[in-house]
């Protein structure tokens, strides 16, 4: 297995504006936070003040040894109304991009991460075929703005997991369970994909411009090999041949999925840790993940999410380590991988689980917003400034 990677190998961590910036209101995840019956455990409130603190977040990132940010643009700070756009918000992540660039980090910009504004969302979200013209809109305003200085740009992180968990399971925002609306939301998602690529592109810059797919590992009983390929399928295969137009795919992956013979979930198998998400620890998922994007997509690779949830951050550790060693694998054998981005810097919004899970590489303080860099981060950074996989 490669110790040191390719040249050019980005490192870098991820987070989300509805999950760091705090404030966000003016979005369907602040209304479903407050709505009477919520299944959130708690509203996202300040989060960890990134709208006012990114300076010092970067300067953190950059003095750790990461060379690249995944962070998202707020599509309801930047339209507020429809068809009004915020010179002041557009200016605001134009600040943000600029203070990448003085620290010498490259600015991967999420154009969608799973929150929409309530005009939008008030008016069939992504369910109304509408939301593919308004979302490409938005797109080229913001591409118009931010395009110059942006290093790579995700069109829509994890349309896979805004149907499900909006459209089926319930625990996002519009909170359904509908299976008509979920294939209506699949088919949206994947036309906004496809026109917001064309937009970002046509715009100033030549940042590659992808897809960030939720991936994982699967299992199914002996002899459903047929339902894995179909559940597989709807989850991830379409999204991942969606992206072929794309200059990349991004890859982010966690876990496992276990399913019995009609394609229903299993949960978690007897005697392997559960983790505070509800799912297993299984650093496996993500060299499966990279095979089977690699496979579908026919692009190249970055990883821009994978970690893991855990107050043990020696067990943060030695998932990172095992996680890598897949990725590693990939590269032995020809794949073309181009980056490992670790979700997240900080201890975040987890959507409907609110603050419980922690994620971060960098512990935040709910009451004082005060960063506390966690061994993982120095241990991770390290091998991002000597860009090497750990022994
Ligand atoms: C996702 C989202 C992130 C999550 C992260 C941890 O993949 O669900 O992109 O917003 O916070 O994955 O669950």
């Amino acid at each position: 297995m490669p110790t040191t990677l390719p040249d050019g190998f980005l490192w870098g961590t991820a987070t989300a504006a509805h999950q760091v910036e705090g404030g966000n209101w003016n979005n369907d995840w602040w209304a479903f936070e407050h709505r009477e019956g919520t299944p959130c455990a708690e509203p996202s409130a300040d989060a960890c003040d990134q709208y006012h603190l990114y300076r010092d977040d970067l300067a953190l990132l950059a003095g750790l040894g990461f060379g690249a940010y995944r962070f998202s643009v707020e599509w309801s700070r930047i339209e507020p109304e429809e068809g009004e756009f915020s010179a002041a918000a557009l200016d605001h992540y134009r600040r943000v991009l600029a203070a990448c660039h003085e620290h010498g980090i490259l600015p991967v910009v999420t154009y969608h991460h799973f929150t929409t504004p309530r005009w939008a969302a008030e008016d069939g979200g992504w369910a109304n075929p509408a939301i593919v013209d308004r979302f490409a809109r938005f797109c080229a305003r913001t591409a118009a703005a931010l395009g110059d200085l942006t290093g790579m740009a995700c069109t829509i992180n994890e349309p896979n997991v805004v149907s499900i968990m909006g459209y089926l399971i319930g625990m996002f925002p519009p909170g359904e369970n509908d299976l008509g609306r979920y294939a209506t939301v699949n088919a949206n998602l994947i036309a906004a994909h496809a026109k917001a690529f064309g937009v970002i592109k046509a715009g100033p810059g030549d940042a590659p411009v992808g897809l960030c797919v939720a991936m994982g590992d699967w299992w199914v009983p002996e002899g459903s090999d047929e339902v894995l390929a179909d559940v597989r399928h709807m989850h991830e295969g379409q999204f991942l041949e969606a992206a072929r137009d794309g200059d990349f795919v991004g890859v982010q992956a966690y876990s496992r999925t276990r399913l019995d013979g009609q394609g229903m979930p299993l949960g978690p198998e007897e005697g392997i840790e559960v983790l505070d998400m509800g799912y297993e620890y299984w650093p496996q998922a993500l060299e499966v993940s990279i095979r089977h994007a690699v496979e579908v997509s026919r692009l190249p690779v970055y990883v821009t999410e994978n970690g893991i949830g855990t107050t043990d951050d020696d067990q943060r550790i030695r998932y990172v380590t095992d996680a890598l060693g897949g990725l590693g694998r990939c590269l032995d054998d020809g794949l073309d991988v181009r980056g490992y981005f670790y979700w997240s810097l900080l201890d975040n919004f987890e959507w409907a689980l609110g603050y419980m899970p922690r994620f971060g590489l960098v512990a935040v303080d709910r009451a004082t917003q005060r960063r506390a860099v966690k061994p993982s981060a120095t241990w991770l950074g390290e091998l991002a400034r000597t860009n090497r996989l750990p022994a």
